[in-house]
């Protein structure tokens, strides 16, 4: 009898353990890009800058054909990066804005004015700031054709104790002109900036909306990755107002962008899709479509001239988080898809989004690429990453 019990229980066991990992363990482990063949595509005419390291996040400005860079130093990042909780302050408050010229091939350091991060203190030789996301966005402003608005995530150490508090995280507004020194105009602090990832600046350098990555607590990220709880967030903020939570119930949501017609999408990284959001008046986003990527974990998008959008791929998504992010020395493959509306016949039989893979390297070339841009004038794909040894142009 006992014995029957027992065998009961094994089965259910077995039942119970087959069920999670079919449901929940196998789709992480091909989206993990276990048995994932890289393909090199593209990769045999890139230019690589070393003199900007670890760029989580770059922003073209189309009109001036600039190149903006949220930018670090790899093993910085190995200490500190709070997305990731890695809380180790001492990797803190070192990080820059860069630019790259390509009229000039080079790229520099953005000079910021009037930016005096306080109350934190800031490291000797440091910069007090954190960087992750970025957006840069013309004013519009018809006097001034190059004026941009620059926004960047600063993910701050706390005063105290970082494993207990986790990031004083805040978004920080620059404003100057297209290549030139940037003078600070904001840092807007809110409860409801957890921690940040990516952010979606306006023209009038007033609001944004961010990508809320998690709340401050990393076991919960471990969990929620993989049973799918829809935990993240993205977040509107008006400077003046404060926040408000414009979308909930979203999994893992990470890059940010917008589209043409005022469409913002949002990457969901561990589920390799792309959610499609409309703003309301009331600057709160309403779902209107998903596009299912079904490849492996995405990161930071962009989208060009024309609606297509560029994203940041993992072909292997959690040997870039765990092991490069680690030791950034550990070289990471990077992919980069561009997704469009699909014109095609095969758009009458449902395909509504075309999704090419535009480029893969196996990280010799392009090592943990984050984020992607497309100059469509100029033919070039521009790539970096959050833990890079450097910034990559490479003809198409
Ligand atoms: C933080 O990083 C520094 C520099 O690598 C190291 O010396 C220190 O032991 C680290 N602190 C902790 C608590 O791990
Ligand atoms: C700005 C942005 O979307 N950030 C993400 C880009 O890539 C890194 C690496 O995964 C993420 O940590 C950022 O959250």
């Amino acid at each position: 009898m006992c014995g029957r019990i027992l065998l009961s229980l094994l089965t259910l066991a077995v039942a119970v353990f087959g069920a999670l990992y079919a449901l929940y363990f196998q789709p992480l482990i091909v989206m993990g890009g276990r048995g994932r063949v890289i393909e090199p595509v593209a990769n045999s005419k890139c230019a690589k800058d070393k003199s900007i390291q670890a760029c989580e996040k770059l922003v073209l400005h189309e009109p001036s054909g600039l190149v903006y860079m949220a930018c670090s130093m790899p093993h910085l990042r190995s200490l500190w990066l709070p997305n990731h909780g890695l809380l180790n302050k001492t990797g803190a408050g070192f990080d820059y804005l860069a630019v790259y010229n390509p009229a000039t091939e080079s790229a520099s350091r953005v000079p910021l004015v009037r930016f005096a991060p306080s109350p934190e203190p800031v490291p000797s030789g440091g910069t007090g700031l954190s960087v992750l996301g970025l957006d840069v966005v013309s004013s519009g402003d018809p006097e001034n054709p190059h004026e941009v608005f620059v926004y960047v995530v600063n993910n701050r150490p706390p005063a105290g104790n970082a494993w207990a508090f986790g990031p004083n995280s805040v978004v920080e507004i620059f404003k100057g002109e297209a290549g030139k020194s940037l003078k600070h105009v904001a840092t807007v602090r809110d409860p409801l900036i957890g921690i940040p990832n990516d952010v979606l600046g306006s023209p009038d350098g007033k609001s944004f909306w961010i990508t809320n990555d998690k709340k401050k607590g990393s076991l919960q990220r471990g969990l929620d990755i993989i049973f799918g709880r829809p935990s993240t967030t993205v977040t509107f903020c008006r400077v003046d107002e404060g926040c408000k939570t414009a979308a909930r119930n979203l999994r893992s949501s990470n890059g940010i962008a917008k589209g043409p017609q005022g469409e913002i999408y949002v990457t969901s990284t561990y589920t390799s899709q792309i959610y499609v959001f409309e703003a309301q008046a009331d600057d709160t986003l309403v779902l209107t479509d998903t596009i299912p990527i079904g490849g492996g974990g995405l990161d930071n998008l962009s989208v060009d001239s024309e609606g297509s959008i560029y994203v940041a791929e993992y072909p292997k998504v959690f040997h870039a988080h765990y092991r490069h992010l680690e030791n950034p020395k550990i070289l990471s493959p990077s992919a980069v898809l561009k997704i469009s509306l699909n014109t095609d016949e095969s758009a009458y039989y449902g395909q509504k989004y075309k999704i090419e893979k535009i480029f893969e390297d196996d990280g010799k070339v392009a090592n943990g690429v984050t984020t992607a841009a497309y100059d469509k004038e100029r033919n070039k794909l521009y790539m970096h990453g959050i833990a890079s040894p450097a910034f990559l142009n490479c003809e198409l």
